[in-house]
C-alpha cells in the first residue's frame, strides 16, 4: 500500500451499484473487522451520506446526479500492519455513457486513466443484454425488418469492450511501450439477483462471451469476482425493517475468484492493490 494514496478507477455505467458498494465498503472500513480497516479521519464523505442514511433506514439509495465526480480519501490499514491512503470515488454512470457513445474522453478522465495503475469495472450481469446473431435471430427474420425498425446499436458486450480499448488508448499515449498495463479487477456486482452457483468467472463466460474472451486475451491476469454489496434488494421507498434492526454492516459478500463467499467487501481492493504491489509497479 503506498503512503502517497492508492487510487482506484472505478469504472461503472448508472445503476451497476456504484454508489452502495461505496457506502457500504465505508461503513465496513469503520466496523474494523475486514482485511482493509479505517485507520484516521476520512474526508470527503459528504456524497456518501444521504446513501449511508438510507441503508441505516432499510432503503435503498437515489442515483448520482450525472455531473458529479468526487474523491473521497481515506486513510485504511491493512491486517499486516501497511497502511495508507484509499482513494474511492463517485460519480454519474452516465459519464461512463458518453465516453462510450461519443468516443471521447474528457481531460478529467484521461488523466485517470493514465495515472491510476488499478482499475476496477462493475457489471451488473442483469442490466446486460446479448446482442442478437444468427442463432437468436436467423436469417430468415431479416426479411421482415421494416424500414421503421430501430437503428443498429452495438451490444453491450461490444460497448465493454469499447470502453476498455478506449481507456486503454488513452493510457497508451503516456505509455507508448505498453508497459504501463494498469491491474484490472472485474465486479460482476448485485450478485444475490444472479442466482448463479458458479463462479464469477463462469458466470461472465456463460453471459458475456465475447467480453470474456476480450478479456482473457487481452489481460495479463484480471481477477473476475462477484460482489453483492447490499446482500439483498431494497427498495427506495418502503423500508426493510430486518434490514436497518441488524444493520447495513451485517449484509453484503464477495464472490473470490474460486466461488467462495466472504462478508469482506474489502477483499476486491485489497487483492488490487496487492497484485500491484507483487508486480513491483508504481
Ligand atoms: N439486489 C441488489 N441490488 C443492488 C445491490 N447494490 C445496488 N443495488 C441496486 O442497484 C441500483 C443501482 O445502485 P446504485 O449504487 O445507485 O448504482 P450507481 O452505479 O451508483 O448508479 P448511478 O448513480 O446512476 O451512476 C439501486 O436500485 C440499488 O438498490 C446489491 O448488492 N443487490
Ligand atoms: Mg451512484
Amino acid at each position: 500500500m503506498s503512503s502517497t494514496g492508492d487510487s482506484i478507477l472505478l469504472l461503472g455505467e448508472s445503476g451497476v451499484g456504484k454508489t452502495h458498494y461505496g457506502a457500504q465498503l465505508l461503513r465496513r472500513l469503520m466496523k474494523g473487522d475486514c482485511r482493509l480497516r479505517m485507520n484516521g479521519q476520512a474526508t470527503n464523505l459528504e456524497s456518501f451520506e444521504a446513501a449511508l442514511e438510507s441503508l441505516s433506514e432499510g432503503k435503498a439509495a437515489d442515483h448520482t446526479a450525472t455531473s458529479t465526480y468526487v474523491d473521497s480519501v481515506w486513510p485504511v490499514s491493512h491486517e499486516n500492519g501497511a497502511s495508507g491512503q484509499l482513494i474511492w470515488p463517485e460519480y454519474g454512470g452516465e459519464q461512463i455513457r458518453s465516453i462510450i457513445d461519443s468516443r471521447r474522453v474528457s481531460s478529467a478522465w484521461r488523466n485517470r486513466a493514465q495515472q491510476t495503475n488499478s482499475w476496477m469495472l462493475m457489471i451488473r450481469l442483469q442490466q446486460t443484454q446479448l446482442g442478437d446473431d444468427i442463432l437468436s435471430r436467423p436469417l430468415l427474420d431479416l426479411r421482415k425488418a421494416t424500414p421503421e425498425s430501430p437503428g443498429h446499436q452495438i451490444s453491450d458486450q461490444a460497448r465493454l469492450i469499447e470502453l476498455l480499448q478506449i481507456l486503454m488508448h488513452t493510457r497508451i499515449m503516456s505509455y507508448p511501450d505498453h508497459s504501463g498495463t494498469p491491474q484490472l479487477v472485474v465486479l460482476l456486482s448485485c450478485w444475490d439477483e444472479l442466482e448463479f452457483d458458479g463462479t464469477p468467472s463462469d458466470a461472465l463466460r456463460t453471459r458475456l462471451p465475447m467480453f470474456w474472451s476480450y478479456l482473457s486475451s487481452s489481460w495479463r491476469s484480471p481477477f473476475i469476482m462477484g460482489l453483492s454489496a447490499l446482500g439483498r434488494p431494497l427498495t427506495p421507498h418502503t423500508s426493510d425493517s430486518d434490514y436497518s434492526s441488524r444493520g447495513p454492516e451485517h449484509f453484503g459478500f464477495v464472490v473470490t475468484p474460486d466461488g467462495a463467499h466472504s462478508p469482506d467487501l474489502t477483499l476486491p481492493i485489497h487483492l488490487l492493490l496487492d497484485e500491484r504491489k507483487q508486480q513491483g509497479a508504481d
